[in-house]
Parts: C-alpha cells; structure tokens; sequence
C-alpha cells in the first residue's frame, strides 16, 4: 500500500521528484486494467495533486509490461445498462478531470496501451512512449465502442481517416508507428522511459508555470472553438501575464543577461 498524506492508494504509486508527480497505476497482474477501484483512486490522485501547490507537471505511467490493457473485461462483462452507464459516467469524468488539471501531464507509455488505456494517455498533454508500447482501440471486438473518447480524441490526434481504421479494426500499432500518426510525442527505449519522461518534465517545470498553465487553457479552449473566438481568448490569457510577478522576472531577467527566478506569482 502506498500512502500520500491522507490518501490511500492500493493501486497506484505516488511519488515526487522536485516539482513532478510520477503516478505509477500498479495492478500490474491485470496489466493495470481500469476497474472501478483503480479509476476511483485516479480520480482521489488527481484531486490530491491539483491540491499540492508543489507539483509542476505530472507524469503518469503503468507497473509491468502495460501501460493500462484497457478498462477491466471480467468487471464489466455482465454489467446490466444502468451498472454500465454509472461506470461509464465514473470513468469518463476521471479522464476529464485528468484532462482538465491545470498542470501538464505526460503519459510515460511503457507498454501496451489499449482501449481504455489508449484514451487515458490521449487524456495527458504529451505521451511518450518506450520502443515496445503497443497503442490501439480493440473495443469493437468486445462488442462496445470506444467509451472514454476514443471517438473523439483520437480522430482529433491523428485525423479522421487513420482513426476510423484504427477504431473499426481494432488493430495494434507501434510506438513508431504511433509516432508517425502524431499520437505520440516521441519514442526512446524502454530503460530511458522515465528518464526521458522526467527530462521533459523538468524542462517544463523550470518555465514560468502561470505561463506554462494559460498556454495549456489557451490550447485546449482554442481546439475546442472557432478559430475568431480562440483569438480572442488566447488575447485576453496573454494579457493577464502582465499581472504576474512572473512575467516581470522573466523580461527583466532577460535585460539583465540573467536567468529568470519564477516564483509562480
Ligand atoms: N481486463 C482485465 N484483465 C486483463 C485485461 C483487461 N483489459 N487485459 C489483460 N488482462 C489480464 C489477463 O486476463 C491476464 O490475467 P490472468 O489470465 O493471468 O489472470 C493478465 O492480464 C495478463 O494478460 P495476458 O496473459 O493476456 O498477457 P499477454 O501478454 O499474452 O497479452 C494483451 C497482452 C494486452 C494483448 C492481452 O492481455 C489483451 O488482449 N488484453 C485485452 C485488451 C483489450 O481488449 N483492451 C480493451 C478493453 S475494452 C466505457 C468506457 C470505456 C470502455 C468501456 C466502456 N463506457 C463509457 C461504458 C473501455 C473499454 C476497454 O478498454
């Protein structure tokens, strides 16, 4: 059992390295296959980091040979509609709030990253992926469809047509493969995984973190808008930088030939 403040976590690992999160999900018998009682508990990490004034950017990756194979098959096999919507509804508000965190997040993809797994490193700012992870979208062989915005984030990610293929064949790709598509960020071997996932991390954490934050908000809104909306907004996020103590330090520093000291003000 792993224990961080006064949260518990029987399947997940939480851990800090300076100003980043590692979430380990570890249940890795089931190749960290999403039950209800893992996705609880992702959604009890998330809360508890959104909280912690200290974490910069978050990375999350999975125990064993899987990054998550997907959500659990035996748990939701003899779901009636009602057991299948509550779970639905459980899971799906979990990678929202992932989504939403006003940190970056990066999937450290370590292995296969399947259905529900695929979308949970969908719902991450940035995935990095080790040279043996498998990604795919196999619910349509299970008789579901994707149920955790496959449908939506994927084709978004990697366009419409590559998407429908994916999605309607259920077909594995490879982390080069998904590098090709724009679904990953980068591929690296599986011992520089975390290295690589922490060097990233640590590069974005020594930027100024108001800044780092408005340009996520900006990103995601803009994708979600029409492009005249999006400017404006992206305009509004850009003046409110003149508010921040942060802004100043950076454009002084650069005056004085120094490095900038952030202070998330
Ligand atoms: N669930 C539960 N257990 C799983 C699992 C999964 N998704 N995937 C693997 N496991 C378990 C295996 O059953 C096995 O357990 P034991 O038999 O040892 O007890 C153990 O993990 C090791 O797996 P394998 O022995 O199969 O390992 P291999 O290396 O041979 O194969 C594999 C690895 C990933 C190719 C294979 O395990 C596999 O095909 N797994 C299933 C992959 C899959 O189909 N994933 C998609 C799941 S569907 C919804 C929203 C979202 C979703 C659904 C609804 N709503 C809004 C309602 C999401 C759906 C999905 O993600």
């Amino acid at each position: 059992m792993n224990m961080k403040a006064d949260v518990q976590f029987e399947n997940l690992k939480y851990r800090k390295e300076g100003h980043i999160g590692i979430l380990t999900l570890s249940r890795p018998k089931s190749l960290n296959a999403l039950n209800a009682k893992l996705l609880n508990e992702l959604g009890d990490a998330v809360d508890m980091i959104n909280s912690d004034a200290s974490v910069h950017v978050l990375i999350i990756t999975g125990d064993g040979k899987a990054f998550v194979a997907g959500a659990d098959i035996p748990e939701m096999k003899d779901y009636n509609s009602e057991e299948g919507r509550e779970w639905g509804e459980l899971g799906s508000s979990v990678f929202k709030k992932v989504e939403l965190m006003k940190i970056p997040t990066i999937a450290a993809v370590n292995g296969f990253a399947l259905g529900g797994g695929c979308e949970l490193a969908m719902s991450c700012d940035i995935r990095i992926a080790s040279d043996n992870a498998k990604f795919g979208q196999p619910e349509v062989g299970l008789g579901i469809t994707p149920g955790y915005s496959g449908c939506v984030r994927l084709p978004r990610l990697i366009g419409q047509a590559k998407a429908k293929e994916l999605i309607f064949t259920g077909d594995y790709i490879s982390a080069s493969e998904a590098e090709r598509l724009g679904l990953v960020n980068k591929v690296v071997s599986s011992d520089e995984l975390m290295n690589v996932a922490i060097e990233l991390a640590g590069k974005i954490a020594s930027k100024a973190q108001i800044a780092v934050r408005y340009s996520k908000l900006a990103i995601n809104k803009g994708i979600e808008t029409d492009i005249n909306t999006a400017i404006v907004f992206e305009n509004q996020i850009f003046a409110l930088c003149f508010a921040t103590e942060d802004q100043k330090e950076g454009m002084n520093a650069f005056v004085e030939k120094r490095s900038p000291h952030f202070k998330t003000k």
